[in-house]
């Protein structure tokens, strides 16, 4: 039987290293030890005043425990017995600090007190007494706690006791029935520690304690808290043991508590450390369980927003880049498509600027004599059309790149424009053709004023043979030659004209070829440059596009990883849990307390 509760010592140890514990563990050590010992260890609890250290000095008939309201317990005094009276004052840090600090020496009767006053230095733990006493004897322990305060109603240096504690003595006064402050502290003792019994001290003081006894065991019941209530008085007990008189004793209650502590305690010493570690013991594996229990809700419920939000983010933006790259090919497909039609009309308006000029030059000039300034003049002003169009494609190209990479590649606003081509173009058109130029020769002037001149002299030689005069006569002489010179003028006249007209129909033929040439050369750079520009905008598009899909990528595993990791640490998670709920069930066996009415308190460190 022994082995079976040790087992489950040695298993709740192993689970507290296990999970990280070494406190626990060293706590249930510790535990498992004092377990080994035939000593019961009982632990007198309860709120300031109560009595407890009276009742412990009532109960083996000496004043080892400081009493009364300049004495309040700061620290615990363990009673034990021994062959010859001793004490020891235990400094902090317990028996490891012994080999620094040896425990002091003092008078049993003084310990308590020495020890309560040495604690205001944080140096002490404990007093420690020995005492040759009967009941002693027997195995039992006695532990005076400091109190319990409704300031401090779970103050940690007297729950300490309790982790070490086999039973548990609550100390409460016959002037009132139990506060809710002392049935708490005792549900909360009964976890730590299952064998609990409540002594109604001061019985002397109140005439009524038989009903107050009664308002106890009623609120015991009525908590569910398996323990009897026991009335004495500590001081007709220490009366009686001055004075011998047996009936104060009886009177004092003591007798009984002394008989129930020897049948219901003492002689089941072994049961109730078994039942007081299985308590322990299932303690400390619910305190292993809460952060598990926590961590696996939290594992189960894991916060993965921040990684889907992530996720969804990309695949938004990849719809996004999708729907802005057929936004921003579309605008440059209407800001080229604006761009030729307004170089078209403005090579045109210059073109018909420079054919005007020609018609207005050639209103006066004569190709015969200006062609080769002509010449040079109309080349120069068709390169000049070339060169301001060329010019002015390639600044709205500059624009439009820089304005579309404004939304494509925001900050790097000439990345798009790095495609454009330099100005330099090729070289257009053939050189202008000169007209055929008729010459107007000496010969040809003779015989078109000659011409001229007879039909002059025989239209008035005839005239004036009417007066008799002959054919040829000064005055027909002189219309044949003013003829003559009429018709060698309106020849010349005539013939300028012609030369005028084919020279403007070269020079129109010559800007109609520039205008097909460069327009062409202007509408294939323009094509080019497009197809550069869409090429660049989709290289963008194709990069951001990569980078999305591998950031969605890292996304995805990062949530796979995530969600793997997550199972696997449930799944760990949830085999620790068993383990633990399995030697829980143990432990609570072990200890025969199934109560679950009070909230199990976090044992102290
Ligand atoms: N009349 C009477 N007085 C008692 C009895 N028990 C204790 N007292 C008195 O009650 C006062 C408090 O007793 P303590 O034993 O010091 O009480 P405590 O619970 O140890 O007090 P703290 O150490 O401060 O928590 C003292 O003055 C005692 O003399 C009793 O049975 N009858
Ligand atoms: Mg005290």
């Amino acid at each position: 039987m022994a082995s079976q509760w040790l087992d489950v010592l040695d298993d709740a140890i192993q689970a507290c290293s296990t999970h990280h514990r070494p406190d626990l563990a060293h706590r249930l050590r510790e535990r498992r030890m004092q377990l080994l010992d035939a000593t019961l260890r009982v632990v007198v609890i309860g709120e300031t005043g109560q009595g407890k250290s009276q009742l412990i000095n009532a109960l083996l008939g000496a004043s080892v425990c400081a009493v009364g309201d300049g004495h309040t317990t700061t620290v615990p005094t363990v009673v034990e017995h021994g062959e010859t009276p001793a004490a020891t004052i235990v400094g902090a840090g317990g028996t490891r600090a012994l080999e620094a600090t040896p425990p002091q020496q003092v008078a049993p009767e003084a310990a308590s007190a020495e020890a309560n006053r040495q604690a205001a230095s944080g140096t002490v733990e404990r007093a420690h007494v020995r005492l040759p006493r009967a009941l002693l004897s027997t195995g039992l322990v006695l532990v005076d706690s400091p109190p319990i305060t409704p300031a401090v109603p779970h103050g940690d240096d007297a729950f300490a006791q309790l982790v070490q504690a086999d039973a548990v003595l609550l100390a409460s006064d016959a002037t009132s029935e139990l506060s809710t402050t002392e049935l708490d502290l005792l549900g909360q003792a009964v976890q730590v520690c299952p064998t609990a019994m409540v002594v109604l001290t001061k019985i002397d003081l109140v005439p009524r304690w038989r009903r107050v006894a009664e308002g106890n065991r009623n609120r015991l019941a009525r908590a569910g808290l398996p323990a009897s209530v026991v009335p004495v008085s500590a001081s007709l007990r220490l009366a009686a043991t001055r004075t011998g008189d047996r009936g104060l004793n009886s009177e004092s209650g003591f007798p009984e508590l002394v008989g129930t502590l020897r049948r219901d305690w003492l002689a089941k010493a072994e049961l109730l450390g078994r039942r007081s570690a299985g308590a322990l013991a299932g303690l400390t594996i619910e305190q292993l369980t809460k952060p598990l229990r926590a961590e696996y809700t939290a594992v189960q419920h894991a916060d993965t927003a921040d990684l889907n939000a992530r996720w969804q983010a990309t695949s938004r933006h990849l719809e996004e880049l999708q729907r802005d790259a057929a936004h921003w090919q579309t605008r440059l497909s209407d800001e080229v498509a604006d761009l030729m039609s307004d170089l078209e009309f403005d090579l045109r308006d210059r073109t018909r600027r420079i054919l005007r000029e020609v018609d207005t030059y050639f209103d006066t000039a004569d190709p015969a004599r200006t062609w080769d300034e002509f010449e040079d003049w109309l080349q120069e002003n068709l390169t000049a059309v070339a060169e301001q169009n060329f010019g002015w494609l390639l600044r709205r190209f500059d624009w439009i790149a820089r304005k579309l990479a404004r939304q494509v590649v925001p900050g790097q606003t000439g990345t798009l424009a790095a495609v454009l081509p330099d100005s330099t173009r090729g070289e257009h058109g053939e050189d202008l053709r000169k007209p055929t130029v008729e010459r107007f020769g000496i010969g040809q002037k003779l015989f078109v004023g000659m011409r001229g001149s007879y039909g002059g002299l025989l239209m008035f030689g005839l005239a004036t043979t009417v007066a008799g005069l002959p054919l040829i006569n000064p005055i027909s002489l002189g219309a044949g030659a003013a003829f003559g010179a009429k018709s060698v003028f309106d020849e010349r006249g005539a013939r300028l004209k012609r030369r005028q007209a084919a020279a403007r129909t070269a020079a129109q033929r010559h800007v109609d070829d520039f205008f097909l040439s460069y327009g062409k050369e202007s509408k294939d750079a323009a094509r080019r440059i497009h197809r550069a520009l869409r090429d660049g905008i989709n290289g963008v598009v194709q990069r951001r596009r990569d980078e999305l899909t591998a950031a969605a990528r890292a996304v995805k595993e990062e949530l796979d990883a995530e969600s793997t990791r997550r199972a696997r640490r449930a799944r760990e998670i949830k085999g620790a849990l068993d383990e633990l709920a399995t030697l829980r069930a143990r432990a609570r066996a072990m200890s025969g307390n199934t109560r679950t009415a009070v909230a199990p308190r976090a044992l102290p460190a």
